[in-house]
């Protein structure tokens, strides 16, 4: 019996297993993944903060419930699969995992990176989206952002263009690198810019399955909406956590 499991009972006998996932949950954080494996040995799938409707007319509803409660849970159950053949590393978090991806057991280091890449990129997901979203970046990312790409526009429209460069599925990210810069580069599948020793500042997902429904081939229309959701507030809070990284 390992101490995380000992850890998961101790929890349950002493505050219910419900508290102790509801604790989990409502950790407003941008390392929920990170949390939620230290705390449970488990990785859970995290709740949308908003309604499924809450991103409409730019999100649809469909899209997010599928988007969330089908590709994301998936996922979250591949990966409890692969780790629960590992024991030993149920006390590292899916961010340090991916991190030293090369130092993940061969057997199910594809399904850690394909698996726990699709679940840190997606909590961040969720959370950099809000329906009070859009607009103009406020706060250090709006000086960051005049600073290294000389206006939001310009910001705006290279990470379009990355986005809609990425040649099947992937992501598009604003990332902070080992030396400090701020760079938009692109990801296939669902590789972390964690494995690359970068931090994750923002990020869209164009995979088809996050637009399809709603703008089928169009994925420049939907790279054009996602700005309306934008919350600009999350992002200056993972552009401090990068800082201090
Ligand atoms: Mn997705």
């Amino acid at each position: 019996m390992t101490l995380n499991r000992r850890k998961v009972l101790f929890l349950l006998g002493a505050t219910g297993g419900a508290v102790a996932l509801e604790a989990c949950r409502s950790l407003v954080s941008t390392d929920v993944a990170a949390a939620q494996t230290a705390t449970t040995g488990k990785i859970s799938l995290p709740p949308l903060p908003y309604d499924y409707k809450a991103l409409e007319p730019h999100i649809d509803a469909r899209t997010m419930r599928f988007h969330h409660d089908n590709h994301h849970a998936t996922y979250v159950k591949n990966l409890n699969a692969a780790l629960a053949k590992h024991p030993d590393l149920q006390s590292k978090s899916v961010e340090q995992m991916l991190r030293e991806i090369q130092s993940v057991p061969q057997d199910i280091r594809t399904v850690v990176r394909n698996n726990g890449g699709g679940h840190v990129n997606h909590s961040m997901f969720w959370r950099i989206m809000t329906p009070k979203g859009g607009g103009e970046p406020t706060g250090a990312i709006a000086s960051a952002i005049k600073a290294d790409f000389g206006s939001f526009a310009t910001f705006k429209q290279q990470f379009n263009e990355a986005g809609a460069n990425r040649f099947g599925s992937g992501w598009v990210w604003l990332i902070r690198d080992r030396a400090g810069n701020l760079q938009i580069t692109s990801t296939p599948n669902q590789d972390s810019p964690l494995m690359d020793g970068n931090y994750p500042i923002m990020g869209n997902d164009v995979w088809e399955h996050a637009y399809y429904l709603k703008y089928q081939n169009r994925r420049a229309e939907y790279l054009n909406a996602w700005w309306n959701v934008v919350n600009w507030n999350e992002i200056n809070q993972r552009l401090a956590t990068a800082s201090k990284a």
